[in-house]
């Protein structure tokens, strides 16, 4: 039996992310699913397993080192997105000075560049897709001194030092295979997003993948798989008898994509009778009268839905199968039944202009919705766009940052006709011109349930007025991975 120590590391902006930097950094404190369903794995494969999510509980890495030393883990275990590479490396790095001991790396990072990710010194060993034969085959293999070079699932480097990666574990659906997240390790109350209205509050992922094929989005390249009802059903009740849990987001690409899977799931949430709220995302053609009145029945209070932008050649380019002129009225629709929506809209669309922009803006706000996210448009690591990017330009913005190579403290947009700045002013404009209303604060207001709710959000509305006027730009060019720490923030 080994220990191994899982640690979240903080997640700080970066200056190239869509959503603004005081977006990101009031979205909440949510917790490391991913990373939890890692644990899981290795703990019924039979390791003593710890979870530190310094994120949420706001450590530095010299706590989680004061933290760990009685654990005397023998391996230190993170997740690594390709946004927060450098940031994770640099933990990475110093916890494995302090114990000495080897790291292994999962999660979308490790999928999209196995061979860029082991080039980081700090990484002795990556796992590939679920991990689900990877992690405990790994596992034994250090235990038992044998060479894990090969294993499926493991990226490995063989004695010359080539990253060797190992072949996909073939079964048919990872989550059957796979227990729920190890939530019993994190710190459960301690969980919030920035709509979030009831503790304990909690993150699920029910599916993976997405059958649409919008070009902005980098989750239909990622395999398609759901888990079964009865395990989702089960997850559920734990969340609510065991770890307190009265309100669950649902990060599923979109929920309703399966019709009688969502029926079914409302149904039977239904008759559980659990004191329990939930939101999820959901494409909106899929949202009908039928399905919005059982799911509010079932304790739906909000869902977010991607608009985008109301210019139809912008949708079309970005492959973005919306029924415009439906878009009013199922919203509307959805205010009816009691359920409250979230847009996501961007700027920096494909042909976009400063008329444009304003014509978003403008028709965001005319909508019935409650709450809008606007972003601006990058090519995300595995998306369409990424991959002409990198056609068009010859080089590949994402592997050059995982490399530690330096590249532009912006991914080039080559599609806006308005560059950088303006895209930001305007993203920064439409939050203003959103939540500032008169009517729409009242309104606001009347919605809040708790004190710590108002004081969350006032505090983000004051910051994002104070945010106004400052520009995310930093210097130009964002370097290698140790001499970095300052190039991500500008103020
Ligand atoms: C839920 C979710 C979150 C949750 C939980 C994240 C977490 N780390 O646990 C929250 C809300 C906290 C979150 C935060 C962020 N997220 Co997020 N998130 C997702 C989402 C919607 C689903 C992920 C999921 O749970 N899938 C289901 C599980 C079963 O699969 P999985 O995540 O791949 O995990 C499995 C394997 O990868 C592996 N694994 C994962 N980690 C590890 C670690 C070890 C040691 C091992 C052995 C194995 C292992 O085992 C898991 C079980 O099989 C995805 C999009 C998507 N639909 O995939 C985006 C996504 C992964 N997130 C993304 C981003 C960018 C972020 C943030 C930077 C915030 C932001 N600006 O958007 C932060 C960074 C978090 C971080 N450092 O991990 C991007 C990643 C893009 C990229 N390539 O960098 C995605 C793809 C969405 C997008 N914008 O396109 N996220």
């Amino acid at each position: 039996m080994l220990k191994v120590a899982f640690i979240y590391a903080p997640l700080g902006h970066e200056v190239f992310e869509e959503n603004l930097k005081i977006v990101d950094e009031d979205f909440g404190r949510l917790p490391p699913i991913s990373l939890a369903y890692a644990a899981s794995i290795a703990e019924a494969a039979g390791h003593e397993v710890r979870i530190v999510d310094a994120n949420a509980r706001r450590l530095n890495v010299e706590d989680v080192i004061r933290e760990l030393r009685p654990f005397e883990p023998d391996i230190l275990a993170f997740t690594l997105t390709t946004y927060m590479f450098r940031q994770t490396t640099r933990w990475m790095r110093e916890l494995k000075m302090a114990f000495g001991i080897p790291v292994v790396a999962g999660g979308i990072n490790v999928q999209l560049y196995p061979a860029a990710t082991l080039t980081c010194d700090a990484i002795d060993y990556g796992i590939l897709h679920f991990g689900v034969q990877g992690l405990p085959a790994l596992l034994d293999a250090i235990e038992h001194g044998r060479d894990p070079v090969g294993l499926p699932e493991v990226v490995a480097r063989d004695p010359n030092g080539s990253v060797i990666i190992g072949p996909i574990d073939p079964v048919p659906n990872p989550y059957l295979h796979m227990p729920p997240p190890a939530r019993h390790l994190l710190p459960n109350a301690l969980y919030h997003s920035i709509v979030s209205q009831r503790r304990n509050f909690t993150v699920m992922v029910t599916s993976t993948g997405c059958p649409m094929p919008c070009r902005y989005c980098a989750i239909p390249s990622r395999p398609r798989y759901r888990n079964p009802i009865d395990r989702v059903m089960a997850e559920i009740r734990e969340c609510h008898q065991v770890h307190g849990v009265r309100e669950i987001d649902f990060f599923d690409a979109d929920f309703f994509v399966n019709r009688k899977w969502s029926m079914e799931f409302c149904q039977r949430l239904i008759d559980e009778h659990l004191d329990l709220e939930w939101s999820c995302r959901a494409g909106l053609d899929r949202l009908d009268r039928e399905i919005l009145e059982l799911a509010r029945k079932s304790g739906c209070r909000q869902i977010y839905v991607g608009i985008e932008t109301p210019e139809p050649a912008a949708l079309s380019l970005l492959r973005k199968n919306l029924s415009m002129d439906r878009v009013r009225e199922r919203l509307q629709e959805m205010r009816d039944t009691g359920i409250r929506a979230l847009g996501f809209f961007m700027i920096g669309v494909p042909g976009e202009t400063h008329a444009s922009a304003l014509h978003t803006i403008r028709y965001a706000l005319s909508l019935p919705i409650d709450y809008a996210q606007f972003s601006r448009m990058i090519a995300k690591p595995g998306s369409d766009l990424q991959k002409e990017l990198v056609e068009r330009t010859g080089s590949d913005y994402w592997e050059d940052w995982v490399r530690g190579l330096p590249v532009p403290s912006r991914v080039p947009n080559l599609w806006s006709t308005i560059g950088e700045d303006a895209i930001e002013a305007w993203t920064k404009f439409a939050y203003i011109a959103f939540y500032y209303r008169p009517g729409y604060v009242l309104k606001a207001l009347g919605r809040m349930r708790s004190a710590d709710e108002t004081w969350r959000s006032a505090r983000t509305a004051m910051r994002m007025l104070g945010g106004a006027l400052h520009f995310d730009r930093s210097r130009k060019v964002q370097s290698g991975c140790e001499d970095r720490e300052d190039s991500t923030t500008s103020h």
